[in-house]
């Protein structure tokens, strides 16, 4: 590791690094020096993002739009340059690092303390979506193709079940089934966007709570992390994103279903947030179907959970045994759970919309 530190222009030497945030692609460590500032080390996690000169480029340009639009520094994540003036470094084994400045004074919760937190979250996604609004779409690399397509994700899930590479199939067969019913309503609004009933937007694609730094003493937004799947794509699904994590009583990974419910309290609470900061500039139908994207980005990520589990955690990080069962089974009950709000989410968004 220190090796790969002395790459970077930093302030001071090295004291010591320790891993960092609760990231399930990434690895991140934070960097402590002799001097005030710290900084924040991040591996990128290269067999996910297969593109890593595209996806730096993307995040050195998002980056340095935001900061065009907001002068505060603390308000969008600042890259380290290499001694060299590169945004990256890559090791001779071909592992790719990035440094930024650590922002002091922040927190990202993994749970909301309170439904003002997600109405904060709601703020600060929604603003960022407003202020990528003027960015231009088609020079963002795709850092991972189809990344929010839903009917593709099946596709996988489908792939998965043909290999049963973990040999897990025959263990979790009527779950993998549940899943299956639901394939039909993947598409939902994957094919309005291909009607062109939808816009394409600049989209953050990854809106869970703890992907949002808030000011630790007032709890508004500091600055949206996590920058690496900034891609073209659906509203609706950053708006969904962040229900299906935030939205949620329990933990992504909760073992206890009985605890995992969707909280409309909290459902109502982000969705406040975000139309207020970008409810102006959807139109009629993108703020209509915003209840279908908080259902199918959790059920994507059940596809998703599940088909990792299949191919024996291959993708996301794994703590224990059964961690991406025990993470698709949450993801299943709150689908079931918003089913059961279904008419109430839609009844919020024409209330918060009428309230703007
Ligand atoms: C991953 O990187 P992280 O932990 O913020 C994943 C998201 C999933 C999320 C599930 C690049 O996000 O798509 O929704 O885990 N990121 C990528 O918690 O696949
Ligand atoms: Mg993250």
């Amino acid at each position: 590791m220190r090796d790969i530190i002395r790459h970077f222009s930093l302030e001071g030497t090295v004291i010591h690094f320790s891993p960092f945030g609760a990231g399930h692609i990434n690895r991140t460590f934070l960097v402590v020096t002799n001097r005030p500032r710290l900084y924040v080390l991040q591996e990128i996690n290269t067999h996910v993002f297969r593109d890593a000169e595209g996806l730096m480029a993307n995040f050195a340009a998002v980056c340095a739009h935001l900061h065009r639009k907001d002068p505060d520094p603390h308000h969008a994540l600042t890259l380290i340059p290499t001694t060299d003036g590169r945004t990256h470094h890559v090791t001779e084994e071909g592992r790719v690092f990035r440094m930024m400045d650590y922002i002091p004074g922040g927190v990202c919760l993994n749970a909301p303390e309170s439904p003002d937190d997600l109405r904060q979250s709601g703020t600060a996604f929604g603003h960022f979506q407003r202020l990528m609004a003027d960015y231009p779409a088609d020079t963002l690399a795709e850092t991972i193709p189809h990344f929010h397509d839903t009917p593709d994700r099946y596709r996988q899930l489908h792939e998965a079940i043909a290999a049963d590479r973990a040999g897990r199939l025959a263990s979790v067969r009527d779950e993998v089934d549940a899943l299956l019913a639901y394939e039909q309503e993947a598409g939902t609004l994957t094919r309005l966007l291909a009607e062109g009933k939808l816009p394409l937007r600049v989209t953050h694609n990854d809106t869970k709570l703890n992907n949002v730094m808030l000011d630790e003493a007032t709890r508004e937004p500091l600055c949206v992390m996590d920058l690496d799947t900034v891609m073209p794509g659906l509203a609706a699904y950053d708006f969904g994103d962040a229900i299906r994590f935030g939205a949620s009583t329990a933990a992504e990974d909760e073992t206890d279903l009985s605890r995992v419910r969707f909280s409309p309290r909290a459902y109502r609470a982000f969705t406040e947030g975000f139309l207020s900061a970008c409810g102006q500039s959807l139109t009629p139908l993108e703020v209509e179907t915003l209840p279908w994207g908080a259902k199918l980005m959790t059920l994507e990520c059940a596809v998703r959970f599940m088909a990792d589990h299949l191919n024996g955690d291959v993708y996301f990080a794994v703590h224990r045994e059964n961690h991406n069962l025990d993470r698709f089974r949450t993801q299943l009950a709150l689908v079931k759970d918003m089913e059961r709000h279904w008419a109430q989410m839609h009844d919020v968004i024409r209330e918060v919309m009428a309230e703007a």
